[in-house]
């Protein structure tokens, strides 16, 4: 694993700083003083004890949010490389999770550059799983934020927001001094956290759930095609696409942080009692807590564990139910607002990662050498007007330009010009039936696993302005690695979705009309969700 020396240097200085002036502090003034705690509650006002919905949302937090970890790393090593830049040029990451350095004299595609991770830190594991580890992702999600904001409106509703909202600036020196007696490793009187928190732990706990939870929730969309293509200014709040996805990731580590040194704060001052509060709700010191506590940990592994081997072994049925549960919330939400964002000609990228196998079958080899000019693009299927289309034939239909970014459903992004016929003309051309609702693109191209791609659209999203079929690339005819003679621009999709070296466009009825039946080759092979707004 690399880190850039000035990110790691910055990294450095936010752990060290404080207790380099902690222990400066300590060493010229002597330990500050804490005021000492009683047990009892301090004020009639202040909340006492955790109520069950309280300890019931504090375990269910934990539940979802080891899926959350898990699963988005598995995501992360699908592109183990996080950037500044929205360009994601090799050699610039700031975060390189992988030995290798993309190599310059081959073609090097991201699907080649993903990782292996462990199925006892990866959900599900392995290499290249992003398709299953999304939709634990995306299922966990809404548990998380859906218990997240029960919690926060009870939080207001009951008075127990008292013990956790500070009301006064006080808290930040009281903080400060607990935080010179722990680095320079002494022990502040503690109040009794039935009944109160410290400064330092109020303002932590705080902050976590106020601060670190919304920025979380705040970076997911910041990576999503059809939000950020729709609202360009919301990728900009952070600075750009791989800022959010940076971001993203340094905020699941300081969630991970949070979670060590809690729980050693909870077991260094007073394991059995601690326990009991969070876990049964009393203040004694009956070692029920601390077996409750445990069994709950152990379900907590149990479900992982069988969360890996639903990956593995039931991998349609986890598919199927994301699209039950996920595809509905993300078509409201997301899919129906029509991408619209543009970049300036200046922030075209240097380097656009290269995806899938170029196709090798005689048919196209014979046609690209001769510059495409016996291409004919079959379009068939429920349409009233079938036609066979040379690019000349293309081209003469109309001319859609646009400086778009893409977003590859491992993570990396990249701005590229297009220039390509707009989907809504062939569409109107060929004229679709009325039982007609998706156009299948299909590949001279081989999948991963041979046999050729293809993927398929809703009309709907078809007819967006920014739907296009390139023949250019930056003002180039489209290469053959990036596509050539046809690919799509579909901007509120996922790459996977943008089939290149398109050969034949079929209007069906439904996903189930072809292929394995899932809306496209990644979709039938890798498991990925057909619906691809984020
Ligand atoms: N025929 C075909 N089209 C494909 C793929 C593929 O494997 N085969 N990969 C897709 C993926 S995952 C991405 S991210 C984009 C990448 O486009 P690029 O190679 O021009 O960057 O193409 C998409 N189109
Ligand atoms: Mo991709």
């Amino acid at each position: 694993m690399r880190i850039r020396r000035d990110t790691l240097l910055v990294f450095i200085a936010l752990v060290v700083a404080p207790t380099v002036a902690a222990y400066a502090q300590w060493a010229a003034f002597g330990l500050p003083s804490v005021a000492a705690e009683t047990s009892a509650p301090p004020d009639v006002d202040m909340p006492t004890g955790f109520p069950a919905w309280l300890r019931i949302h504090h375990y269910v937090n934990l539940f979802f949010l080891i899926i959350l970890i898990r699963s988005g790393l598995q995501i992360l090593a699908d592109h183990p490389r996080l950037y500044w830049n929205v360009h994601c040029t090799p050699g610039t990451e700031w975060l390189r999770a992988t030995p290798i350095e993309v190599p310059t004299d081959r073609v090097w595609t991201s699907k080649n550059d993903s990782r292996h991770l462990s199925p006892w830190i990866g959900l599900p594991g392995y290499r290249h799983t992003v398709g299953m580890a999304r939709h634990w992702h995306f299922l966990s999600v809404l548990f998380w934020v859906g218990n997240g904001l029960i919690f926060v409106i009870l939080l207001f509703g009951t008075g127990q927001w008292r013990r956790l909202v500070p009301t006064s600036w006080r808290i930040v020196p009281e903080a400060w001094s607990i935080f010179v007696h722990y680095a320079t490793l002494h022990m502040p009187p503690e109040p009794n956290g039935f009944y109160r928190y410290n400064a330092l732990q109020q303002l932590a706990y705080f902050s976590t759930i106020f601060v670190l939870a919304p920025l979380a929730i705040a970076t997911g969309p910041s990576m999503s095609p059809a939000f950020t293509n729709r609202f360009s200014w919301y990728p900009r709040l952070p600075g750009n696409r791989q800022i959010g996805r940076s971001l993203h990731f340094l905020v699941m580590v300081a969630f991970l942080g949070f979670l060590v040194v809690h729980v050693a704060m909870v077991s260094f001052t007073g394991l059995v009692r601690n326990m009991n509060h969070i876990v049964i709700g009393t203040d004694d010191g009956r070692r029920l807590g601390i077996y409750l506590g445990l069994l709950g940990i152990v379900v907590v592994a149990a479900f992982n564990g069988l969360a890996n081997w639903a990956a593995w072994r039931r991998p349609r049925t986890i598919q199927h139910i994301a699209r039950a549960i996920v595809t509905p919330i993300m078509k409201r939400l997301l899919n129906d607002a029509a991408p619209e964002a543009e970049f300036p000609r200046d922030q075209i990228s240097p380097f656009f990662w290269p995806n899938g196998k170029l196709p090798t079958s005689d048919e196209w080899t014979t046609l690209n050498a001769d510059d495409f000019k016996d291409y004919r693009l079959k379009i068939s299927g429920l349409i009233e007007n079938p036609v066979e289309l040379s690019l000349d034939e293309i081209r003469a239909m109309g001319v859609k330009s646009q400086v778009t970014l893409h977003h590859c459903i491992q993570g990396w992004s990249g701005v590229a010009a297009w220039r390509g016929t707009p989907m809504s003309k062939l569409i109107d051309l060929v004229r679709p039936t009325s039982d007609a609702r998706m156009a299948v693109f299909h590949s001279f191209g081989e999948g991963l696993e041979g046999g050729l791609y293809y993927d398929s659209h809703a009309i709907e999203n078809l007819r967006h302005p920014q739907s296009i079929l390139a023949y250019e690339m930056n003002d180039e005819p489209l290469s053959a690695l990036h596509g050539a003679p046809l690919r799509l621009r579909v901007e509120n999709q996922l790459g996977f979705k943008m089939v290149k070296w398109i050969r034949a466009i079929e209007f069906v009825e439904s996903h189930k009309d072809f292929g394995e039946g899932e809306g496209g080759y990644n979709e039938d092979h890798e498991y990925f969700g057909e619906q691809a707004n984020i």
